[in-house]
Order: C-alpha cells, then structure tokens, then sequence
C-alpha cells in the first residue's frame, strides 16, 4: 500500500489534474510541459504541508531545543527528486505523469537550480538541512533569498562569460510569502545615552520578510524550515516625491532594499570586502537573531534561558556580526547586563570554520564597521576589552594579545570577524581532522591556548539520498540487490559490500551500472558540447570551483605531458583516457579565468589531433553546477583530489565520488586522509608532499625553476603551454601563468609534479586490471558511509548543540 493510501489522501493521479487547472490555471489541452511540472510540484507540495504542520506542532508540544543554521549559501540545486524520492512518491508521480504523457526525467529537467551557493560551504548547508530532518531534528535554516544566485557560466571561444542566473523567472512554487513573519534592520545613525541605557538610532531601516522553504527529511520523518530572507523599503513609494516629478527618487528606498537581496557575491574562499556584502551579513543575521529571540520568548519569558532553547551555527564568518547582535539585542531590549548577556550569547552560538588560506579571513575596516555599525562597534570594543583582559591575566604576550584582539592593529585598523565569532561561540569547530589540527597551530593558535576546550572537530559528510540513491538508482538498485535495504537508513551499512568487492558476478553489475552512467553522460555532452566520448575510456575528473590552491594547473600540465608522450611514443600500450573539468572562476580571479581558457585551448588542440586517436580526450563543461555534478559522479572512474597539503579544510566532492565508485587520486589534505583511512592504502592513490613538507619547503626557500628544468617531461609541458603551442592565436596568452611557476610557484605545482605523474601511471596500470580495479571501487563504496552528513549532524548534535 502507498503512503497516500495510509494516510488517506488522494493520490497524485487524482489530484494532479484538479491542480493544474484550479491552481496553475491551465486546462490539459491547453498545459505546456512547464505547467505540468508545476502541478507536479504544488502536487507533492500538499503532502509535505501536512507533515510540516505535524513537524512545527510536535517541536512546540516538546518544548525541545531547536537548532538554527545561519548560512549566506545554501546550494541547493533542484527540490523535485529530492522531495519525491524522499517522501517515496516517485513511482506514484512517474505513473501519475505517464497517465499524461510526460515522463517525469524529462519534467525535472525544467526545474532550476536553486543556486544560493558558490561551492563545497554552500552544498554542506544543504546537506547539512536535509540530515537535520533527516535525524528529526527541529531546526531552521537563515539566509538571503538571492533574486540571482550563483551566476551561469557561459565558454565563449574558451573564455568564462558570467550571466546573470535568473532562477526566479518562472516563479517559485517552493516556497511560502511569510510577509507576516517580518523585522526591521537598521544601518548608520548614532548611539545615544540616556539614563534608560543606550538607544541607537538608525539612519536607515529596511524590512526584513521571511520566505520559508520546507526541507523534507528522509523517509518524509520531519519537515523543516529554509527561511530566507528578502527586503523591503519601510515606504515602498514615496508618492510626494512622485507627485513632484521626482520618479526615481520616490522609488529609491526600494531600489535600495532590493539590491541587499539582488545578488549572491562569487567570490569562493576569498571576501569581496565590499560594504554591500557587510550590509547582506547584518541584514540577514539581525533579522535572524530577532526571529530566534522572537520564538524563544513565546514559549519562555526569560530571554537567560536561551541556550536551553536555542543552538546557532555561524557557517563560517558570514554571519559573525550575530554574536554582537545578539549582544545588543539582550543588552539593549532585554536589558540583561553585559555578562549575562555573554554568557547566554556563548552558550548558544557554535562556530564552523572552513579555511585557514589568510587572505580568506573576514575582516572591515573598522571605519566602516563603524559608520554602518556605531552600537556593534562599541559592543565590540567591550568585548575585545573583556577578552583582552583575559589574557593578560592568562600571561600572554604583547605579541599573543595583539594577534587575540579582535582589532587588527597592523596598518589600517581592522574588525577581524574570526576573532569575534571564536570568542563569542562556546564551540569553534574544523571540518576534517587535518583542518582542525591547522586552526590549533596556525591561525587560531593564540585564541586556542587562551581557550584550549573551544576547538573541536567535525569532520564533513554528505547526504546519501541525494548523492547516492538519487544521482545513481542504478547503483543503488545493485547494493539492494547484494546486500539489503539498511543502507538506506544506516550508510555505514554500506561495509556488507566488502564481502562482495571478490565476487566477481557482482563487480561485473557494478561495472555494467558504470558503463551505463558513462553513455549517459557521452550522450549529455554530445548534445550539449558535441564532443564524442568513449564510454569504454578512463573517466577522470575534476570538478570543483577553479582555484589556484586546488591547482587544476597540476592536472592540465600533467595533461600535456600526457599528449606529449602519447604523440611521442604511439606504440605504447596507453590507457585512453577522458579527463573532464568542470567549474566557476570568481569573475576578478584573473589566474582562475585564464586556467579555464587553458583547459579549453588544451582541449581544443588534443580534441582535433589524430596522432593521439582515441587515447585522449579533454572537456570543459560549461556552466558546473549541482545538476550537472549529479549526472557527473557517478560517471566517474576517477576523483582528482589534488590541492596543494594544508589548504583545502576538507572538500566533500571526494566523498560523493568515492560513493559512487570512483577511485581518488589525491593528496594527503583535507579529508581525503579520512577517506584513505577508510578504504585502504590499497584502494586510493596518493601522491605528493605532506602538509608539513609544504611549509618546510616554503620556509626553506624553494626554488620551482631548478625542479622545471631538472625535469624533462615537466619542463617540456610548461615550455609548450608558454611559448603559445595551444594558443596559436595569441602566444604570449600564457607566459605569465606559466611565468610564475617558475618564479614562486606558491602552490607547489612543480614540487608534485613528478609524484602526480608517477601516480597517473600507476593508475593506468590498475586500470588494466579490471577486475583489481572493479574490487577497489566496491571497497570505496563500501567504506564511506562514515561520510554521511547524518554522522556528521549527528556529532553536532551531541556536541555542540546539546540535542538528541
Ligand atoms: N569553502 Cl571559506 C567554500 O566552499 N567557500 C568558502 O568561502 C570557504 C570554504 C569550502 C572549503 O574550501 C572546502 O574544503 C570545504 O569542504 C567546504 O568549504 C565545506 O566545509
């Protein structure tokens, strides 16, 4: 029996018609694809209602502690499958369509992307929502409702285009107008003191409106709320200045409020350090923090016992100003005094931290916090007086205090937003083991020794639904078939594969399943690029944002090399190979926009040779996104994992890949050590210089150039991309790019170079063993479970946010 029948509810077949007329306003003849896809939606949409209903009134009658994710990303991408899948309607929908004539994988195609993200932070706090409900856990996420979210990325003759991504067009039917549930945020003014304690006066105010997104867990347990924010002038239109003439200027404030909300900035582990991005951080936690103080004080009129009731993650140091918000808030509106505030403000406030890159660290000029922020401003003072205080008492040095301040003190005086959310947060955690040893001894030191149980590691993890059951059915179906359904609710299930990686029947189903997401994916790119690719080739890919430190230029020069050698030595029995890249480029990294021309100028040439026939062929996706990562990993045969040691905090595509049965090539960084740890030495390729090789080498004075010229293959390569051998129309198109290797080479291309090549080889050799190969991808599938963002929530849960 369906769930619909349980619960005594029509079925979708039913109500889907009656939907597309009374509410999408079509008749069937008159329907297009999208009106369908919509009465798809508001169809299942009902469902989820009754349980959301059901999930609020169950967390009010517990009294429980809730959860709250303050995060300005979330990287969503599409909702359809997951809801579907999730509250397991799918086989209902599919028939229910059929009935039709519409085939539900075609209909899903017009969803977009929900793209409130620009990489790894974002897709973990989706993740993050779907495993609290998943866990039921009551729970809220925060954030901006973006009218444009992560921008769409057009190859124009090799080059990224960034258009404007307008998810919206078409309405949303996600998502719920709360106009009720509203708060008001001001900028600017000054800070008077009176005898009724301080009162700061805003020179501008915005309203903030909520607009809520249900977050379906697993099995449809709970249904949570994504509330995202939106902006509203408090005087939408001025009509005297209208009735003046004054056209723009009677619309000015909303021009105004809507541009805090217009756009997501692109910039990945870097800050765009603009005053509109510090206007987005306070705009949404304010109106976060009231909401929160709101709820608490219907249940409970003592603002004290907050960290009973509440728990706040700060994703990363986005949402920093919160500590002082709420500071302000307790401190001017609740009238606590300011250690009360403090305490309650510590008790309830948990940071995550995801880099340690410097130039990645938050920080305002504090004239400009300033201006924006006078009341915060002095509340930060306080606090940085309090915790400076601390210090001395604790026998730091004048070196150690000024590195604790949560002033910069050095040149131009800065607000340093780590420092404030570490000290302002009970918990202060990393997210791989690695990444939290680092905070402790590099960025965090001096904070760490003043506050030595602060730190504390949680390592990441991805959602299983949506990353192995809904990307890949075909896998799926075969883990059943071998080993049972607890997978499903359990993912460390996933370890009864290991007695079938020798079954060679089984590794011949999974190797089947691969081929076919293989077709699937030649078939995509065919469409969608033209390019032909063999499915039967070796599938290697690297798909991530574009950065320096994650060094795609490692991969594309070992890409040459590779060409090279093909073309030199044809006879050689080589191993044909796919490598496919994917990914933005911050539109003002000029290294990250030049590293896609590359990748393409590289494919266009190898594409086009037919010296290297078969054996190799290179693609640039455009336009990378979650959609497209869902029909890419579970193509893959191999997950380029290759940042330079000690600089990606944890990365979570290595996690996914390794679900689906790609093996890693990779450097011992982040959690691909965790992951190592997991599978086996045996089932993982690891290359390259340990985090402390690369800091002693960068302490000791390396010199890149006596490496390049010391080797052949790597010299050759470089040689070629900079004298124009793949730019034929602009040669010099590479000299710098290729310039600095030589000169710095602050990532270590060089360093790794050889070890990277060594290791590529030793994947061919796996490769042609493909029943060796066919064990180690069922022992990476087998052995990452561990990986579930359920686990990782679930840590969490216990200890930071104190919930069951
Ligand atoms: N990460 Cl600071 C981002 O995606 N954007 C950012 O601005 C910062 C970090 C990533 C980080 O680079 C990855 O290593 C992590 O796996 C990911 O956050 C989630 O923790």
């Amino acid at each position: 029996m369906s769930q619909s029948q349980t619960d005594s509810q029509p079925s979708i077949s039913d109500l889907i018609v009656d939907v597309l007329r009374h509410r999408v306003g079509k008749d069937e003849r008159a329907a297009k694809p999208h009106d369908w896809f919509q009465a798809a939606v508001l169809s299942v949409r009902d469902r989820i209602i009754d349980r959301w209903f059901e999930s609020t009134r169950r967390t009010y009658a517990e009294e429980g502690k809730r959860v709250y994710y303050l995060s300005l990303e979330f990287l969503i991408g599409r909702l359809m499958r997951d809801a579907l899948s999730n509250l397991d309607v799918t086989r209902e929908m599919e028939s229910a369509l059929r009935e039709h004539g519409f085939d539900l994988a075609q209909l899903e195609e017009l969803e977009p992307d929900a793209a409130l993200g620009n990489g790894g932070l974002g897709r973990l706090a989706a993740c993050f929502m779907e495993s609290l409900a998943s866990l039921d856990i009551p729970a809220y996420g925060y954030g901006i409702r973006y009218v444009n979210g992560m921008f769409r990325q057009r190859i124009d003759d090799g080059w990224q285009v960034e258009l404007p991504e307008t998810w919206l067009a078409h309405g949303n039917p996600w998502e719920f107008d709360r106009r009720e549930s509203a708060y008001r945020v001001g900028f600017g003014g000054e800070v008077i003191e009176g005898n009724g304690g301080v009162v700061w006066h805003p020179a501008e105010q915005v309203e903030a409106s909520a607009v809520d997104t249900p977050v379906v867990g697993w099995r449809g347990k709970r249904v949570n709320t994504l509330r995202l924010w939106t902006a509203w002038a408090l005087d939408p239109l001025r009509l005297d200045a209208f009735n003046a003439g004054d056209h723009a200027g009677a619309l000015a404030e909303q021009v105004k409020a809507d541009s805090l909300v217009r756009v997501l900035y692109p910039a990945d582990n870097t800050p765009a350090g603009q005053e509109l991005r510090l206007r987005q951080e306070y705009f949404f936690s304010s109106a976060s923090i009231q909401d929160i103080l709101r709820r608490h004080l219907q249940a409970d009129k003592d603002v004290r016992n907050l960290p009973k009731m509440a728990a706040i993650q700060l994703n990363d140091t986005h949402p920093s100003v919160a500590v002082a918000e709420l500071m302000r808030l307790l401190i001017d509106v609740h009238h606590l005094e300011f250690d009360e505030a403090w305490e309650v403000t510590k008790g309830t406030i948990g940071y995550t931290n995801h880099t340690l890159l410097p130039e990645a660290l938050e920080s305002w000029p504090l004239p400009l916090f300033e201006r924006l922020l006078p009341r915060h401003m002095q509340i930060v003072y306080a606090i940085n007086s309090r915790v400076l205080r601390e210090a001395r008492k604790a026998g730091m040095s004048g070196e150690q205090i000024a590195a604790i301040s949560l002033i910069d003190e050095h040149g131009e005086r800065r607000v340093r937003m780590a420092n404030l959310a570490f000290v302002g947060a009970h918990s202060v955690n990393g997210v791989a083991a690695l990444h939290t040893d680092l905070m402790k001894s590099t960025v965090f030191s001096d904070l760490h020794k003043l506050y030595p149980a602060r730190i504390n590691n949680k390592t990441n993890g991805v959602t299983p639904r949506r990353w192995l059951q809904q990307c890949n059915p075909g896998l799926t179906r075969v883990i059943r078939e071998g080993i049972g359904d607890a997978f499903l609710d359990d993912a460390e299930k996933l370890s009864d594969l290991n007695a079938l990686a020798g079954d060679a029947q089984f590794g011949e189903r999974i190797a089947e399943v691969k081929r076919a997401n293989k077709v699937a994916l030649s078939n995509h790119i065919k469409q969608l690029m033209g390019v032909r690719l063999d499915p039967d080739a070796l599938f290697d890919v690297q798909i991530k944002r574009i950065h320096e430190y994650k060094r795609q230029l490692l991969n594309l020069v070992e890409t040459v090399a590779l060409y090279d050698q093909i073309r030199s030595h044809p006879e050689r029995d080589w191993v044909p190979r796919v490598k496919i890249f994917g990914g933005k480029a911050a539109s003002s990294y000029h290294n990250a926009k030049l590293t896609i021309k590359l990748a393409n100028d590289i494919a266009r040439r190898v594409n086009s040779d037919p010296s290297v026939g078969g054996l190799l062929k290179v693609v640039f996706v455009p336009n990378y996104n979650v959609s497209f990562a869902e029909r890419i990993i579970p193509a893959a045969d191999l997950s380029e994992q290759i940042s330079t040691a000690g600089m990606e905090a944890s990365g979570t595509g290595n996690m996914k890949f390794a679900l689906n049965g790609a093996l890693t090539i990779g450097t011992l960084d982040g959690a691909n050590i965790e992951i190592k740890d997991r599978v086996g030495d045996e089932n993982i390729v690891i290359f390259g210089m340990t985090a402390q090789e690369v800091e002693d080498t960068r302490a000791n004075g390396y010199n890149p150039r006596a490496i390049i010229e010391g080797n052949r293959e790597l010299r050759q390569a470089v040689q070629a991309i900079a004298s124009g051998v793949f730019s034929p129309d602009d040669r010099d198109r590479y000299k710098g790019l290729m310039g600095g290797l030589y000169e710095s080479d602050w990532f270590l291309v060089a360093a790794d170079f050889d070890s990277y090549a060594q290791a590529q080889r030793d994947v061919d050799a796996r490769w042609m063993d493909e029943a060796g190969w066919r064990k180690a991808a069922i022992h990476n599938i087998a052995n990452v479970g561990w990986f579930s963002s359920d686990r990782t929530i679930g840590e969490y849960a216990r200890d930071i946010w104190g919930v069951k």
